[in-house]
């Protein structure tokens, strides 16, 4: 019993120190610094920033880029982004540099600023798309100018401490590393140029670090059984139930009710869970050689409107998807061998928009899936997600006891068998991942 307690203890503290995801193993955010030129006092960068997680994008207010320059440098100018603070550029006589501060914090422009301040890829008020769902749109650029810094690739320093909102916490980043330097085509493909050196940083995301609770639950029914299994009670924290407000208050009529706050924070519908997202799987039709779920997503949160939603489920007959109804769908096979992973998201211009808490502030599918009569049961919950991420952070499941059952029959050995299988592979992959 220690041991597992020790072994469970190690798993969840390494899991979250190394922000791994089981579901995206290779997921990060990838800062490259390309040096274009040198100039008399140091260098032109243009910063990409891609994002590679599958399902995890960053959405309105966007990222807030941070780092800590190693000598004395400053920055003349930026294009296509802009520091927070210009900090005491007093020094300074004839130029005035856009940002002195030892540790500049960096955010996008918002669409529509004036051509001359545009770079490619910017000016998206630091909203990325996911990997998975829009690999064009999952990049951010700009360009920087940079003055009493190194002139060569020997006497360079790069920056270091580099921190990244998402717009929230979450993300923790590696050190600047020097890689290859990266190649450009002209338009015309014709002639290949390439950057006079190039370091990379790479950021990955830690629910853990993100949020103390989890921001979304799942609740589950069939038709073979009446019982609902409502979310976890207060699975999202009960700490401020009493600022939420009831589904009939009169509050809800006031002007600006609605209105995001700068920092995202929610305004909740009240609800035993206090989530302000939750997915609803129900388990809809048998039929004999495929069986039907459906899915739905409802948002509680009367602040929010989610932008580009992604849902992620772990299934395994997600092998044999046939056919999804009004959501768009994407295999995801982190682990070559195993395809019990999907990811669901809006149809542009349809339901890409999940729609602030009221009556529009729901998105629904169905999915049909072709049986493997080996594997195929409505006993024991397998017809049941075994896990679900909304938009790249995990859901809280009802406990495996309260699913509703098709006949009363419990195997409480097998299920811990199988827990322990699991615990033993994910203190594998942790070790060795
Ligand atoms: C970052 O993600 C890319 C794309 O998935 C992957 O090729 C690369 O190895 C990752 N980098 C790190 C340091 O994990
Ligand atoms: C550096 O980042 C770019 C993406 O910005 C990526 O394509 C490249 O593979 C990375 N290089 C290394 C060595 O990680
Ligand atoms: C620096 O530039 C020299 C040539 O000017 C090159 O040989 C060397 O590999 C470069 N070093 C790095 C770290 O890019
Ligand atoms: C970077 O962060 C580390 C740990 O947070 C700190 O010890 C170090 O002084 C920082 N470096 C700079 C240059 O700020
Ligand atoms: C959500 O979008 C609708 C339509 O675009 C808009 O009227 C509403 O104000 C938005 N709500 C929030 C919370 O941003
Ligand atoms: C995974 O299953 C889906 C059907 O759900 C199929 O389209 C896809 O090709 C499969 N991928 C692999 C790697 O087997
Ligand atoms: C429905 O599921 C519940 C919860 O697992 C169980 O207690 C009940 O016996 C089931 N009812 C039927 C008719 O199978
Ligand atoms: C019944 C059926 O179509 N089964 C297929 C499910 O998916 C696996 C792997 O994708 C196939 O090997 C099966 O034939």
């Amino acid at each position: 019993m220690r041991f597992l307690v020790t072994v469970l203890f190690l798993c969840i503290f390494l899991s979250c120190a190394v922000a791994y995801d089981p579901l995206d193993p290779t997921g990060n955010i990838t800062i490259k610094w390309d040096v274009m030129s040198w100039t008399p006092d140091g260098y032109v960068a243009v910063v990409t920033m891609n994002n590679f997680q599958m399902y995890r994008h960053i959405m309105s207010p966007g990222w807030t880029l941070g780092w800590t320059w190693a000598k004395k440098e400053v920055i003349w100018s930026m294009v296509g982004a802009q520091t927070t603070e210009q900090g005491d550029c007093s020094k300074f006589k004839a130029t005035i540099p856009h940002c002195c501060k030892k540790n500049p914090t960096v955010v996008d422009l918002l669409p529509g600023v004036p051509y001359n301040q545009q770079f490619s890829n910017c000016c998206k008020g630091g909203v990325m798309s996911s990997w998975g769902q829009d690999p064009q749109a999952a990049i951010s650029a700009f360009q920087v100018s940079v003055g009493q810094a190194g002139t060569s690739n020997k006497t360079v320093k790069l920056p270091k401490n580099f921190t990244l909102l998402g717009p929230g916490p979450g993300y923790t980043c590696g050190p600047a590393k020097v890689v290859p330097s990266t190649n450009f085509l002209t338009t015309d493909r014709r002639r290949k140029t390439q950057a006079l050196m190039t370091w990379n940083v790479t950021c990955t995301f830690s629910q853990f670090l993100a949020r103390k609770h989890p921001s979304c639950c799942v609740s589950i029914s069939s038709f073979y059984n009446e019982t609902i299994t409502s979310c976890p009670s207060c699975a999202c924290g009960c700490e401020n139930k009493n600022k939420c407000i009831k589904s009939d208050s009169k509050l809800l009529n006031m002007v600006g009710i609605n209105t995001p706050r700068k920092d995202n924070s929610p305004l909740l519908q009240c609800t035993h869970h206090m989530c302000p997202i939750r997915v609803h799987w129900h388990v809809k039709v048998n039929y004999k050689d495929y069986w039907r779920v459906k899915i739905a997503i409802t948002n509680f949160n009367y602040r929010m409107n989610y932008t580009q939603w992604t849902l992620v489920v772990q299934h395994p007959n997600l092998n044999n998807v046939t056919q999804v109804f009004s959501f768009d769908y994407k295999p995801l096979a982190p682990y070559a061998s195993i395809n019990d992973t999907g990811m669901f998201y809006g149809m542009k211009f349809y339901n890409d928009l999940l729609m602030e808490a009221g009556p529009s502030g729901n998105v629904q599918s169905e999915v049909l899936m072709q049986k493997d009569k080996y594997t195929f049961s409505l006993k024991q919950g397998w017809a049941f997600p075994r896990k679900v991420y909304f938009n790249g952070e995990e859901c809280m499941l009802p406990p495996p006891d309260a699913y509703p059952s098709l006949e009363n029959s419990a195997h409480p050995s097998r299920v811990s068998i199988s827990t322990l299988f699991s615990f033993g592979l994910l203190v594998f992959v942790v070790m060795w991942g």
